[in-house]
C-alpha cells in the first residue's frame, strides 16, 4: 500500500506575520522542485491570512492548529471551521497534545471537533499519544486505542471519501520539545497498534490507506530514520519547522 507521505510545520506559538512571509519566501524556493511528499504548514490563526497569501500559487497546504467544533456563537477567543475555510485554510490539527494538556481537551471534544473539520471538508490530523507515565506502566497500548476510539466515535457511517481524508499525528507527549525521539522502532511499534485499532473500527480497507504521521523532536538528522519507516506515512514537526532550511531538509529526509 502506497500512502503520499505528509510532512507538516506545526509552529506553535511562534512568529509574527513579518517573519512568517520571510519564512514561506524563503522557504518555497527550496522545496520548489519537491513533488514526492504533501507539504503543510500550521500557524498561528493571527498568521494564517498572510501565511496563505504568500503561498499561494504554491503546492503548499496551510491549516490551522485548531478550531472550535461549534459552527459559531459567543466563544471568546476561538476560530470557527468556516473562519479558516474563508480565509483559504484547508486543514487542521485536532487534539494536539498542548490542547489536550494546557486547554482541557478531551476525547469528546476531539471527536466533535474532528465531524465539524470533516464537515466542513478540511484535512484533519488528529494527534493521540502517551505521556511518560503510561509509557512507563506498560499503558501505551491502551491508550493509543481508547484515544482512537474516542476520537473516531460516529465516524463509521461517514462516506469513504469523507474518512479517507483523515490524517493521524502519533506524538509520544515525553517526546515533544524535549529532544527525546522515539526510536524508529519504537514509532513503528506505535503506529502498527493504532493502524490495527483503526481497522477494527473502520475496517482493513480504511487502515491500510490512513497516512499515519510521526511528531516529537523530528530534526533534520532523524527525518529519514524515522519517516523511511514503512508504517511512518511522514512528520509532524515542531522546533524544527521554524527556520526555513531546516523544515527543508525534512521534507527532503
Ligand atoms: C510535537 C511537535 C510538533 P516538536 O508537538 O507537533 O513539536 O517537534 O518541537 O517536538
Amino acid at each position: 500500500m502506497s500512502r503520499k507521505a505528509l510532512i507538516a510545520a506545526n509552529w506553535k506559538m511562534y512568529k509574527t506575520p513579518a517573519e512568517a512571509k520571510a519564512f514561506v519566501d524563503a522557504f518555497l524556493p527550496l522545496v520548489a522542485d519537491h513533488t514526492r511528499d504533501e507539504i503543510a504548514l500550521f500557524p498561528s490563526p493571527v498568521l494564517l491570512p498572510t501565511v496563505v497569501e504568500a503561498a499561494r500559487g504554491s503546492s503548499i497546504a496551510i491549516g490551522a492548529q485548531n478550531i472550535h467544533f461549534a459552527e459559531e456563537g459567543a466563544y471568546t477567543g476561538e476560530t470557527s471551521a468556516s473562519q479558516l475555510a474563508a480565509i483559504g485554510g484547508t486543514h487542521t490539527l485536532i487534539g494536539h497534545s498542548e490542547r489536550r494538556q494546557y486547554f482541557g481537551e478531551t476525547d469528546d471534544i476531539v471527536n466533535k471537533k474532528l465531524h465539524t473539520a470533516l464537515k466542513h471538508g478540511f484535512v484533519p490530523v488528529v494527534c493521540i499519544g502517551e505521556v511518560l507515565g503510561e509509557r512507563e506502566a506498560g499503558m501505551t497500548a491502551s491508550v493509543l486505542k481508547i484515544q482512537v476510539n474516542g476520537a473516531f466515535a460516529g465516524i463509521k457511517g461517514l462516506a469513504a471519501e469523507v474518512i479517507s481524508s483523515i490524517v493521524i499525528a502519533y506524538e509520544p507527549v515525553w517526546a515533544i520539545g524535549t529532544g527525546k525521539t522515539a526510536t524508529p522502532e519504537m514509532a513503528a511499534d506505535a503506529h502498527r497498534i493504532i493502524r490495527a485499532e483503526v481497522s477494527s473500527l473502520l475496517g482493513s480497507d480504511v487502515a491500510a490507506n490512513m497516512r499515519i504521521l510521526y511528531g516529537g523532536s523530528v530534526k533534520p538528522d532523524n527525518a529519514t530514520a524515522l519517516i523511511g519507516q514503512e508504517e511512518i506515512d511522514g512528520a509532524l514537526v515542531g522546533g524544527a519547522s521554524l527556520k526555513p532550511d531546516s523544515f527543508a531538509s525534512i521534507v527532503k529526509y
